[in-house]
């Protein structure tokens, strides 16, 4: 009896690390947009929804995310080298700016 239950939970432990390789794969592929010389780069971002995107400020100076239509939760004040990071929801198109350089526009086309 003992040596089934032995091989139950080796079975599960296998499962487990299975899923957490699955897990390593997914994430894997990021979805980043770079701010560099006060803009976004790529401008336009093509994602699946429910998949993550993260932005990254490389100036010295602070930017921020900020969704024109309020799609998404706005950024704080990124400073030189932070991240922000949303889930993609609903399919569409999101534009956001920089509310501190609002010449500094983006898009994110979330696709099903
Ligand atoms: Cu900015």
């Amino acid at each position: 009896m003992a040596a089934l239950l032995c091989g139950i939970a080796f079975l599960n432990l296998s499962l487990f690390a299975l899923g957490g390789e699955m897990k390593n794969v997914d994430s894997s592929k990021q979805n980043r947009i770079e701010i560099k010389d006060f803009a976004f780069n790529p401008k336009t971002l093509t994602v699946k929804s429910g998949e993550k995107i993260t932005w990254i400020n490389h100036d010295d100076e602070p930017h921020t995310v900020v969704s024109v239509e309020k799609q998404f939760k706005k950024s704080t004040a990124l400073d030189t080298d932070q991240e922000f990071t949303v889930t993609a929801g609903a399919p569409g198109t999101y534009t956001y700016f920089c509310s501190v350089h609002p010449k500094m526009t983006g898009t994110i086309v979330v696709e099903k």
